[in-house]
């Protein structure tokens, strides 16, 4: 049976549009989907995937703002964290009308980006395009409009007195971060933007060698459907059913560990809703990828629980209600810092693994 997409109804019978596979899966973020009918037929590699589609335009300007920021830093003795946040999207038709979306509001990056800041990195920022972002997350349209914040009198508009202390200091840090230009933004939307930008900034972010550290907590989507079996124009709403087939995204942690960036440490996130799967899920990834370490965390419990699973250890982060619900304490605020020992652990190790510049 078709799954309903976002709970709504489309009907649409897609293959008038070449999508005429025999496998019909359940869109979903994490790999939990079933064929309905033949066996998966596996990823396309990452290779073939980005031979087969075109990538945004906005790239190669991208790519020469990751190469000056990585240059400057390097020079200044920085480390660099490539911080990917928010969900990706997954589009129905070349001309989007509808895509597949997920639930990310970019909490995780854009609150670790913040520490790993404090912490005196340099920080490129790669996230969804409106998802939150580093300072600015405080006072978002979603959360904390900042006009809750204002009052108007006869001499101007000002910052209502209660909340004067947090905005000075989210405001100093913003200034500062400018001042220093530690922080660097570049947004994605889709999930062929995201791999893309991904790819390049690797290659390019590579020079920095075991200096660098990428933190994956964006929420990628495992489906997609390949630019030669979308649909052009907007999906007809005939008289049927709309039936997605969608392939599996490749799987682009192996060429970013093995291939682009073989020295850098690399934190991944994996995400789960069902907790028994989390501790299996988090090791295969370790397993399959060679990276350094899975961050695994449940959907209902991720702002107040975490694993951290590496080939030899697991040890979990967790707030008392106390510390999430009273003091209001940020759980990346424990994460980045336990990270930041590790990569430093990685850095004195390298003669160790063998990865050294
Ligand atoms: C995460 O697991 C992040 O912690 C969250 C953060 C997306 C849950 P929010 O943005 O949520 O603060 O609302 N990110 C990774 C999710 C993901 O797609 N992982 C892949 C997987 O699970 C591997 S890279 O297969």
């Amino acid at each position: 049976k078709p799954s309903p997409l976002n709970g709504s109804h489309l009907s649409s019978d897609i293959h008038s549009n070449g999508l005429n596979s025999q496998q019909h899966f359940i869109p979903s973020l994490s790999g939990a989907s079933t064929p309905a009918s033949t066996a998966s037929p596996g990823p396309v590699s990452a290779e073939v995937y980005f031979a087969s589609h075109v990538a945004p335009k906005s790239l190669h300007e991208n790519a020469e703002k990751i190469r000056s920021f990585v240059d400057r830093h390097m020079h200044e003795g920085r480390r660099v964290v490539l911080v990917t946040s928010g969900g990706t999207t997954v589009p129905l038709e070349t001309q989007t009308v509808r895509f597949i979306d997920n639930f990310s509001a970019g909490t995780r990056g854009a609150t670790s980006a913040e520490f790993f800041l404090e912490e005196g990195y340099a920080v490129i920022f790669m996230h969804r395009q409106f998802s939150l972002q580093p300072f600015s997350r405080h006072y978002s349209h979603s959360r904390n409009c900042f006009l809750e914040f204002m009052e108007a009198d006869d001499e101007g508009i000002h910052v209502m007195p209660a909340y004067v202390d947090k905005m000075r200091t989210v405001l100093a840090e913003y200034r500062a971060t400018q001042k220093a230009g530690t922080l660097l933004t570049l947004d994605f939307v889709t999930i062929n933007d995201y791999l893309f930008l991904l790819r390049e900034a690797a290659q390019i972010i590579s020079k920095m060698d075991v200096n660098a550290m990428y933190y994956l907590a964006a929420a990628v989507s495992d489906f997609f459907i390949p630019a030669d079996k979308m649909s052009e124009h907007k999906i007809q709403s005939g008289d049927g059913l709309l039936n997605l087939s969608m392939d599996q995204v490749p799987k682009i942690l192996k060429p970013l560990v093995n291939d682009w960036t073989p020295k850098a440490f690399i934190v991944s996130f994996k995400l789960e809703t069902d907790e028994a799967l989390l501790p299996l899920k988090s090791r295969q990834a370790l397993k399959r990828y060679g990276h350094q370490i899975v961050i695994g965390n449940i959907l209902t419990t991720r702002k107040r629980v975490v694993k951290m699973i590496t080939m030899d250890s697991e040890s979990e982060i967790r707030l008392t209600a106390e510390e999430e619900e009273v003091q209001h304490i940020e759980i990346e605020s424990r994460i980045v810092p336990e990270l930041i020992k590790r990569h430093s652990e990685w850095i004195e190790d390298c003669g160790k693994h063998g990865r050294c510049g």
